[in-house]
């Protein structure tokens, strides 16, 4: 009979993509009491935000599907430096999950980072493929420049097919993390909890006087405190007439900033990402195990 119907059951290979586990695995990781400021949470999100900020919407061309940041010429690139260290830190969970793709795994830590600082539930969904060479790397020069202004960015982000309310909304992550002169040549975070996932990047853009930081470095913006830093195009948000209005509303309503921020974030990973009809990103994560 197994001539007929095919290979018995036994010799089935019965994997199952379990992505709760995988979520553990990295939720694992974050905590690094030697690193930064003890979590590896922030550069997660970083690193999904860059393997997907390549997209294009006219060609549709670049965005996370493909995983094309592990090749040269884009893991070279100036403005992914450092994220070798985020890209390092996952290896153990794709050789633990063999199953799982790069592009899968590289967003989804953005993901489960956001949500173990205290962020919101991001819609996900597993699907995205790996290319197996730099051929497909988006060309240089797509990500943001942080020494430009409210022009640079709307090129950028409309690009990518946001608007104005999301290119604000996705801006609150640099609530996470810190600048590093090793890697873009700004130092200090912005925040004073930047392992923590709120609306502070807001309330402090409303609340501080910002001035410029007096240095040889880039120009940078600093608190009264002088901890703090915002870049330029951070500055450009309060600068902007169309733009502050939602400064304004997220410094005011946490809420309200979690849940467009999740919509915001759940697309910029979702860009290019080909899906067939009627299976858009999962209103609820995990997605269940196939
Ligand atoms: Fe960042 N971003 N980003 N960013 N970013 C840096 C660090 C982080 C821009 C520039 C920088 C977004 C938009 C923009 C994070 C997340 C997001 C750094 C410092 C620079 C220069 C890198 C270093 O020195 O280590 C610009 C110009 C952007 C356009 C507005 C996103 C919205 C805020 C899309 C986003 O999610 C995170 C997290 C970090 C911190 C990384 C770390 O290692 O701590």
């Amino acid at each position: 009979l197994d001539g007929v119907f095919g290979a018995p059951p036994a010799q089935k290979e019965a994997v199952k993509r379990d992505y709760g586990a995988v979520r553990k695995a990295i939720a694992d990781l974050l905590e690094a009491d030697e690193y930064d400021d003890g979590s590896f949470g922030p550069i997660l999100v970083r690193l999904a935000w860059h393997s997907s900020g390549s997209y294009d919407k006219a060609t549709n061309s670049g965005g996370s599907n493909g995983a094309t940041m592990r090749f040269s010429p884009e893991s070279d690139y100036e403005a992914n430096a450092g994220l070798k260290v985020a890209r390092d830190l996952l290896e153990p969970v794709k050789a633990k999950f063999p199953w799982l793709t790069y592009a899968d795994l590289y967003t989804l830590g953005g993901v489960v980072a956001v949500e173990e600082m205290g962020g919101p539930t991001i819609p996900w969904k597993e699907g995205r493929s790996d290319m197996d060479s730099g051929n497909a790397c988006g060309p240089d020069g797509r990500l943001p420049d942080a020494s430009l202004d409210q022009k640079h960015l709307r090129d950028i982000f409309y690009r990518m097919g946001f608007n104005d309310q999301e290119i604000v909304a996705l801006s609150g992550a640099h609530a996470l993390g810190r600048c590093h002169a090793d890697r873009s040549g700004y130092v200090n975070p912005w925040t004073f909890a930047p392992t923590t996932f709120s609306n502070q990047y807001f309330t402090l853009l409303r609340d501080e006087k910002w001035s410029k930081k007096k240095w040889k470095g880039p120009l940078q913006y600093e608190d009264s405190s002088k901890q703090l830093m915002m870049l330029p195009t951070d500055m450009a948000l309060i600068w902007d007439k169309k733009f502050k209005p939602y400064v304004m509303e997220y410094a005011s309503d946490e809420e309200k900033f979690f849940k467009d921020f999740a919509a915001a974030f759940s697309k910029l990973l979702e860009n290019g990402v080909p899906r067939t009809q009627g299976e858009a990103p999962a209103a609820a994560s995990p997605a269940p195990a196939a």
